[in-house]
């Protein structure tokens, strides 16, 4: 969707903006807020992004400037909506992912032949698997392109709508295959886009929404920036400061698995 001048330049959505915002991310599970940063800054993250490439990822850590420029780790419009479904106490962490596609990536083998298309997806199932009645959202990424996303460089494909569908339970062997990953005949039934956008753009969608990244047929590498954002209860222990004692490698070591799966929230101090 369009945002005006104005309210990129107040950092601010008007209250229709908003109420139409929330309102699409409610009802596709996604929403496009179209070209609200400067190319400047995406050219500058994705040159620097290439220095530390160059370098292994050594001299330039992810948790410095530019990463971690405010319009980008506190984007004023993307946290005004976030609010707006989740509440002001809602949480993220540091440094954020890219997601990238080349020309040359590949997905794993189907019917033994590599793809170069991802798996259909959504990257946090339902709070509740199983549970007939899709929540209100509880994860949502917001994904900002460094480049502009088009058919040809493999801009992402996105199911609108899927963040509402439910299962019934399932056989929990391999939970992630279970709850995250859906058939491709299944998704084909079902109507598809593609987040086609220019670069700067900012996308807020909710985590549940099937998605796959498609093939690249450019030499331009297509990133794009990811930070997730938590409501509040995926660490209500964690406000009341309960995990603030690493557990000492020596102790660690001694507990049973059953252990270690119990206190697995806690760091591990190596002695
Ligand atoms: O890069 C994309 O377009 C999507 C990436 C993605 O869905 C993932 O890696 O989970």
């Amino acid at each position: 969707m369009e945002v005006s001048l104005e309210e990129i330049k107040k950092n601010k959505l008007d209250a229709e903006t908003l109420n139409i915002a929330v309102r699409i991310l409610n009802e596709a599970g996604y929403v496009v807020l179209e070209k609200v940063l400067p190319l400047k800054l995406m050219k500058n993250i994705r040159s620097v992004l290439e220095k530390r490439h160059e370098k292994n990822g050594e001299e330039i850590t992810l948790m410095s400037m530019p990463f971690l420029d405010p319009r980008i780790i506190d984007n004023p419009l993307a946290m005004q909506i976030i609010k707006e479904v989740m509440g002001d106490k809602f949480f993220s962490y540091l440094p954020y992912g890219f997601n990238t596609t080349t020309r040359d990536a590949r997905y794993g083998t189907v019917n033994g032949e590599e793809s170069d298309t991802q798996w259909i997806h959504r990257d946090s199932s339902q709070l509740f698997p199983g549970f007939p009645i899709a929540l209100p959202v509880s994860k949502i990424v917001v994904n900002i392109p460094l480049v502009d996303f088009t058919v040809e460089n493999g801009c992402t494909e996105l199911w609108p709508g899927s963040h509402l569908i439910v299962d019934p339970p399932v056989d929990i062997n391999d939970p992630y295959h279970a709850y995250n990953v859906c058939s491709e005949e299944r998704a084909a039934a079902l109507p598809s886009v593609r987040l086609i956008m220019p670069a700067g753009s900012v996308v807020v969608r909710d985590m549940r929404c099937w998605h796959r990244a498609m093939p690249n047929h450019t030499d331009e590498i297509r990133t794009m920036i990811a930070i997730v954002y938590l409501r509040r209860f995926y660490n209500a222990m964690g406000d009341h400061g309960v995990f603030r004692s690493g557990i000492p490698e020596g102790m660690w070591v001694q507990m049973s698995e059953r252990a270690q799966n119990v206190y697995r929230f806690h760091s591990v101090i190596e002695q």
